[in-house]
């Protein structure tokens, strides 16, 4: 009776205002559930393709009615009388049917949107939270939070190079007592902001984006809203990076065109970030401080600080379990980001989960930068118990969707409920060999 009866597909709006796909399943039995796609801005070259309708008189060619008609098409004649429960053929079906190694004939945004509501409605149909039948394990650990209050890059109008400034409350007992010492925090950082005159308005990931004096300002306005709220930089909080540097990398060398307008060369860039680490060693967080095309960088990046402090891989890795074994076997960053509709299916994404824990490396699920009130990953990083997660700042309904889900999973794991907080950081810090 877990039989796929039906799939049906809706073009909807996204947190930018661009257009993404919502798919409904409904079982044999009645049963339906819902997923939606999210949709990035600063991409990786080698991301699994999400197909759009290029119809320039529609959304300014970014229309998917070509994918929602794959949904309802193809892949519904595909997948009717399927068992949802069956995740892994499922999977396994979808990417033979589309038969690229891109995803990109049905759209990655096709089938993620079927693989995400299948694993919805199974856990409905078997009467469950989706935390607790995504993974074949008991799921009791509530992720760590990184909370981007400060944007740039390519999510933020400002003068700022560097993407995303996150705090993390490490430091904190629970995952509601992290989250509200985070959403003071924010509330902090507005007010230094307004002290200073600068622009409280925010970025596409909830986060402030005035225009600053430097890439480096941000950090020292974080660690005084930090200390404003009550709390003690790289104690309670410590700060995660993600200068998304593919972004501002040009044939061979990092550019700060936002900013100062230097040119910096790989060597340089360690240099730099190898500096704040001495200056702020509140940082523990370092994700793709290196252009995915950089592979040299990536190694020097590693070997200089990858004894010290977590190095992320998001654009070079694009959670592909392929793409990211080789990086573990060249010996690339100590961690992983994960996001879904980077691969396009949840049991590839499983798997590089899976993979990061094999190798020692760490996983931290994320969002993309345009969301929806969609709020698998919440589910997804308890189920996984990877302790990591970054969602957005502590504002904007999509981002905030996340944490409020968290919460939700904390109140009805009750005295189960772990935070991995302190533990989970001394561990990762111990595994990178700090
Ligand atoms: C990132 C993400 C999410 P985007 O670079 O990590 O914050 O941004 O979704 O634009 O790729
Ligand atoms: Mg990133």
């Amino acid at each position: 009776m877990s039989e796929i009866a039906k799939l049906q597909a809706l073009e909807i709006l996204d947190s930018r205002g661009n257009p993404t796909l919502a798919v409904t399943m409904t079982l044999a039995n009645g049963v339906t559930a819902t997923a939606k796609v999210p949709s990035g801005a600063s991409t990786g070259n080698r991301e699994a393709v999400e197909l759009r309708d290029g119809d320039k008189s529609r959304y300014g060619g970014k229309g998917v009615l070509k994918a929602m008609s794959h949904v309802e098409g193809e892949i519904q004649n595909a997948v009717r009388g399927f068992d949802a429960n069956d995740q892994k053929g499922l999977d396994k079906r979808l990417c033979e049917l589309d038969g690229t190694p891109d995803k990109g004939r049905l759209g990655a945004n096709a089938i993620l949107g079927v693989s995400l509501a299948a694993s919805h409605a199974a856990a409905k149909d078997g009467g469950l939270p989706l935390y607790a039948t995504l993974v074949d394990k008991p799921a009791n650990l509530l992720p760590t939070p990184g909370l981007n209050v400060l944007n740039g890059g390519k999510h933020a109008d400002s003068n700022v190079d560097f993407q995303e400034f996150m705090i993390s409350p490490v430091g904190l007992p629970s995952f509601s007592e992290a989250l509200r010492a985070s959403a003071e925090t924010f509330h902090a950082l507005k007010a230094v902001l307004g002290r200073k005159g600068y622009s409280t308005g925010v970025g596409d990931e909830g986060g402030f984006a005035p225009q600053l004096k430097s890439n480096e300002e941000p950090v020292e306005l974080i660690l005084e809203a930090i200390q404003r709220a009550g709390y003690k930089p790289g104690k309670d909080i410590v700060i995660m990076l993600d200068p998304a540097a593919s972004e501002f990398f040009d044939e061979g060398s990092y550019v700060f065109a936002k900013s100062d307008k230097s040119k910096k060369s790989p060597t340089e860039m360690v240099a730099l970030y190898k500096s704040w680490l001495q200056k702020y060693p509140e940082i523990w967080s370092l994700e793709d401080g290196m252009a995915e095309d950089d592979h040299a960088g990536w190694q020097a990046i590693t070997k200089e600080l990858g004894g010290q402090i977590q190095l992320v891989g998001d654009d070079n890795f694009v959670t592909n379990p392929e793409i990211f074994s080789k990086g573990i076997k060249d010996g690339i960053a100590n961690a992983i980001l994960i996001k879904l509709n980077q691969i396009g299916t949840v049991t590839e994404t499983l798997d590089c989960i899976q993979m990061a824990r094999m190798n020692g490396y760490g996983a931290v699920i994320s969002h993309r930068s345009g969301e929806t009130d969609d709020t698998s990953i919440a589910d997804l990083a308890v189920a996984a118990g990877t302790g990591q997660i970054k969602t957005g700042s502590a504002c904007r309904g999509e981002r905030i969707a996340k944490y409020n889900r968290l919460l939700e999973i904390e109140r009805e794991l009750g005295s189960k409920a772990r935070y991995a907080g302190v533990s989970a950081y001394e561990r990762r810090k111990k595994a990178v060999g700090a």
